[in-house]
C-alpha cells in the first residue's frame, strides 16, 4: 500500500490535516487505534478560537458548526462573590465559538468519508520505519493481519499517549505537573449563564460551560489522585452551587448527568517536533492545562502550518516551510503554554500553597478585571493570537 502522507491518529489534528491535504490534491491515509464510535463520542474540549472556526470553514467543514455552534462575545470571571465580564469583541473585534470537539471530529470524519478518503479505525500495533530516508513506512495490524503503508511523510497525530513521539531521537521535553485535576460533567440542563463562567472560590476553581441550549458542561478543581467514586452526583452539584455562587442570586439549573470524568492537568512541550520524514502535530508534541481552552486550538494551528508546508513541497519541491515547522509551531505553543499556565495559577487554589499565593492570584484577577490593557491581553490570547500567515493584532 502506498500514499503520499501517512497520518497516525484520527483526532482533530490528524483528520483536519487529511482534509486540508485533500483540498490541495494530496493523498493521505489516516490510521486510528479506536473504533469510529469511540472517537466520535469522546467528550473533550469545547471552545474554538476565532481562527480555528475560520480554518474549519476554509476546510469545508463549517456548516454544522455555524448552525449549531454558539457564538460568544465574552466570558465572565467570578471571584469574591462578584462577576466581571471580559468583552472579547470590544477588546479584539473577535469572538469564540462554543462547539464540542467530538462534533468537530464527526464533521471531519463525514467530510473525509464523503470524499472517498481513507480513514481506518481499529488499527493496532503501529510501528514506524525508515524515517531517515525519503520513503518512510508505517507497519500496522488490521483485522488481525499485518500490513504496511509506504509514504513520503509520516505525521504523528496520535495524542499524548501515542507511539510517534518515541521515534524522535534526542528529544528534549519541558514539563510541569499541577497539584490538581478537573472533574468534568456533562448535564442535561439548560445553561445557567449565556457565557462561560470561570470562578475562583476558597474551595477551588469551577467552570460553567455549555454545549447547546439544553446541555451544560461544568468542571470542578479536585485533587490529582481523586477517586471519582467519592463524587456522587449530589456532592458535585453541591460543590458547583457553592463555587459558582455570586452573592446576588445566581442560580444553577441541575439536570441528569450524561458524562462524568477526571482529567489530569499538565503542561508538556517536546522539541524538536520533527525528525527526518516524521513530523508531530497536536497533543503528540504538547499538552496544556485546559484552563485557557487551548489544547484543540493548538492542534489545529500546528496542522495549518503543516498543510501549508506539505502543500509547498508537493507544488514545487519547496522544503523551507517544512524545515522551519518546529520553530514556527513552537512559537505559538509556548505563548499558549504561558497563557494556560497563567490562567491556571490565577484561577486555582494551590492546596499546598499559602495565603501569600492566594493574595497574588486575587490581585491578578482584580487587575485583569479593572485594567483595559490586561483585559485586552486576556481577550487576544483567549480568542487566539494571529497565525504566522494570518491577520495581525490590529
Ligand atoms: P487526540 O484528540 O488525542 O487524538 C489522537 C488520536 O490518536 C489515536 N491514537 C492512535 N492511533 C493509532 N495508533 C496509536 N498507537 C495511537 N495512539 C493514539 C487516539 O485514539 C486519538 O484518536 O489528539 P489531537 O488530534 O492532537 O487533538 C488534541 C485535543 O484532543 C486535545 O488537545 C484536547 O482535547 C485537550 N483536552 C481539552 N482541551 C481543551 O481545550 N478543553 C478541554 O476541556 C479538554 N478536555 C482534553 C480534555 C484532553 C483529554 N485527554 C487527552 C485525556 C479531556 C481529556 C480527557
Ligand atoms: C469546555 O466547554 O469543555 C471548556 C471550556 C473552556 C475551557 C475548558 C473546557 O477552558
Amino acid at each position: 500500500m502506498r500514499t503520499q502522507v501517512g497520518i497516525v491518529g484520527a483526532g482533530p489534528a490528524g483528520l483536519l490535516l487529511s482534509q486540508l491535504l485533500h483540498l490541495q490534491g494530496i493523498e493521505s491515509v489516516v490510521l486510528e487505534r479506536r473504533d469510529r464510535r469511540y472517537v466520535e463520542h469522546r467528550v473533550r474540549a469545547g471552545v474554538l478560537e476565532y481562527g480555528t472556526a475560520e480554518t474549519l470553514r476554509e476546510a469545508g467543514v463549517g456548516k454544522r458548526m455555524d448552525s449549531d455552534g454558539l457564538l460568544h462575545a465574552g466570558v465572565v470571571l467570578r471571584f469574591g462573590l462578584r462577576s466581571h465580564r471580559i468583552d472579547f469583541v470590544e477588546h479584539t473585534g473577535r469572538s469564540i465559538t462554543v462547539y464540542g470537539q467530538q462534533e468537530v471530529v464527526k464533521d471531519l470524519i463525514a467530510a473525509r468519508v464523503d470524499a472517498g478518503g481513507d480513514v481506518r479505525f481499529e488499527v493496532d500495533d503501529v510501528t514506524l520505519h525508515d524515517l531517515d530516508t525519503d520513503h518512510p513506512r508505517i507497519e500496522f495490524v488490521e483485522d488481525s493481519a499485518s500490513d504496511s503503508l509506504q509514504c513520503d511523510f509520516v505525521i504523528g497525530a496520535d495524542g499524548f499517549h501515542g507511539v510517534s513521539r518515541g521515534y524522535l531521537p534526542d528529544l528534549v521535553h519541558y514539563e510541569r505537573a499541577y497539584p490538581f485535576a478537573w472533574l468534568g460533567i456533562l448535564a442535561e440542563a439548560p445553561p445557567s449563564s449565556e457565557e462561560l463562567i470561570y470562578a475562583r472560590h476558597a474551595n477551588g476553581f469551577a467552570l460553567h460551560s455549555m454545549r447547546s441550549p439544553t446541555v451544560t458542561r461544568m468542571y470542578l478543581q479536585v485533587a490529582p489522585e481523586e477517586n471519582i467514586d467519592e463524587w456522587p452526583d449530589e456532592r458535585i452539584w453541591a460543590e458547583l452551587h457553592t463555587r459558582l455562587s455570586d452573592g446576588s442570586g445566581f442560580t444553577l439549573t441541575e439536570g441528569p448527568l450524561l458524562d462524568k470524568g477526571i482529567t489530569p492537568m499538565r503542561s508538556f512541550v517536546a522539541t524538536p517536533m520533527q525528525h527526518g520524514r516524521l513530523l508531530l502535530a497536536g497533543d503528540a508534541a504538547h499538552i496544556v492545562p485546559p484552563t485557557g481552552a487551548k489544547g484543540m486550538n493548538l492542534a489545529i494551528a500546528d496542522v495549518r502550518v503543516l498543510s501549508r508546508a506539505l502543500g509547498g513541497y508537493y507544488a514545487d519541491g519547496r522544503t523551507r516551510l517544512l524545515e522551519r515547522y518546529t520553530e514556527t509551531a513552537l512559537r505559538r505553543v509556548w505563548r499558549a503554554t504561558h497563557f494556560s499556565w497563567w490562567m491556571t495559577s490565577m484561577l486555582h487554589v494551590d492546596p499546598g500553597g499559602d495565603a501569600f499565593g492566594d493574595q497574588l492570584a486575587l490581585a491578578q484577577l482584580e487587575y485583569v478585571t479593572t485594567s483595559p490593557a490586561m483585559a485586552t491581553s486576556l481577550a487576544e490570547n483567549y480568542t487566539g493570537l494571529p497565525y504566522e500567515h494570518g491577520w495581525s493584532y490590529r
